[in-house]
């Protein structure tokens, strides 16, 4: 859906597109255009922490971009260094920014700080 103001002045031009679910996934305001986050998650493909984290981000109608790494100990190693050395399953990064495992997002939701993250507040 689109919604714009009646002015249509640049503005005050305020358009959101919405998602088939009705989530907010790129929101324009006046000239800037405010993207959502890049967010990214490392994974195997039977852990349950993984496997929790990515139902969290979908339950948020976020795109994400998956590393499955199953038995890749060389991607495990990379992942471990961009996480300040946390080698657990998942990793997850946003905007570039390590968030942490899946106990680490959810603290996150809790705390009611995850949906600003993810580009999803105005
Ligand atoms: N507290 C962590 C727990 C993650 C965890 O224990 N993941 C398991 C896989 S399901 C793991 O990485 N185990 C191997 C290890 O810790 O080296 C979280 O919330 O992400």
């Amino acid at each position: 859906m689109w919604f714009a103001d009646p002015v249509f002045g640049f503005t005050n031009l305020f358009i959101t597109l919405k998602t088939l679910e009705s989530r907010p996934f790129v929101t324009f305001l006046g000239n800037d255009a405010i993207m959502a986050a890049n967010v990214e998650i490392y994974t195997w493909t039977y852990c349950p922490f993984c496997i929790r984290a990515k139902r969290l981000l979908d339950s948020k109608g976020v795109e994400y971009e998956e590393y499955c790494i199953d038995g890749d100990h060389k991607a495990r190693e990379a992942m471990s260094k961009r996480a300040n050395g946390s080698s657990s399953l998942p990793q997850i990064f946003i905007d570039n920014e390590h968030i942490g495992g899946c106990d680490d997002i959810h603290a996150l939701e809790s705390q009611g700080k995850l949906e600003m993250l993810l580009g999803q507040t105005a």
